[in-house]
């Protein structure tokens, strides 16, 4: 296939960048953290996103290569702000099924962590729902491992899979991500179950972030809710690293 091979070149030509949004506070009004996106620059086609090369990256493998490159950067860039007197803030990404299966990640992980000078703690782990539902026994296991570790683990997408938050608990998770489609979609149903994610997550003593949040309306009705963080277009799109300092105010 065309991109497959392109991919692979890309890879090698370190045609690859993350890109950054903020994440808030919501009673402090304050920057807590990150969130690292991949993008892809092609000569010709221009920026690819990730929704067109991570799929082709799992299917073909590259994903271990391109996952690694991923925590690997938005670590030291972390460090890089941190070095350069900016509040410490968590740097958070995104982990793939495949990528979070693959044995030896925690120990590279580590290792990264060790490499980059980066505390654990100002390392976030993204894992979606249906990832935490494929049932494999070393999912807890390796969530263990990176809670040892110091490693921050949140659940992306959630309320998109079937999970009870009850089977969850299981889990050593830190955050939830409500998915961005209950927060833009205010039908009656949906503000409901924004409601109830956000009650239970906090009777299971785990934080919450809304992502998506894109109006003043948004941000209004979570901060009735009492959701804990935000992240959304409101504040910022993702952006590049040298543009975080222009409007991290802290
Ligand atoms: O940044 P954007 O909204 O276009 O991202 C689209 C999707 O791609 C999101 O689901 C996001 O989690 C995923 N994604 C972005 N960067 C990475 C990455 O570095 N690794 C993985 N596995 N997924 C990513
Ligand atoms: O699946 P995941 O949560 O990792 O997806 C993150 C993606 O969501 C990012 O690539 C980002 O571009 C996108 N995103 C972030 N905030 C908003 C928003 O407010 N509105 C929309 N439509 N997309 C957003
Ligand atoms: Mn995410
Ligand atoms: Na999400």
């Amino acid at each position: 296939l065309q991109l497959e091979a392109e991919l692979h070149k890309a890879m090698q030509n370190h045609d690859f960048d993350l890109f950054f949004q903020p994440q808030y506070d919501l009673k402090t009004n304050r920057i807590i953290g990150f969130e690292a996106l991949c993008r892809w620059f092609h000569d010709e086609m221009g920026v690819i996103p990730p929704d067109q090369f991570i799929p082709l990256a799992e299917k073909t493998g590259l994903i271990i290569e391109l996952g690694e490159w991923v925590i690997y950067e938005a670590c030291l860039q972390n460090k890089k702000w941190q070095d350069e007197g900016l509040p410490k803030v968590k740097v958070s990404v995104n982990l793939s099924a495949k990528q979070f299966l693959q044995r030896g990640l925690v120990n590279r992980v580590s290792q990264i962590l060790y490499e980059t000078v980066l505390e654990a703690q100002y390392l976030e782990i993204e894992i979606t729902e249906s990832m935490a539902m494929s049932n494999e026994y070393h999912i807890i296991e390796t969530l263990n491992r990176f809670s040892e570790l110091g490693v921050q683990v949140a659940l992306d997408d959630f309320g998109t899979g079937y999970s009870s938050l009850q089977y969850l608990s299981q889990f050593p998770l830190n955050k939830i991500k409500i998915d961005r489609m209950f927060i833009q979609n205010q039908s009656e149903q949906n503000i409901a179950i924004v409601k109830s994610i956000i009650h239970l997550s906090h009777a299971l003593n785990l934080k919450v972030i809304a992502e998506g949040v894109e109006t003043e309306d948004n941000l209004e009705f979570l901060l009735n809710e009492q959701c804990d963080e935000v992240q959304g277009f409101y504040f910022s799109k993702p952006v590049a690293a040298q543009r975080v300092k222009d409007f991290v105010d802290f």
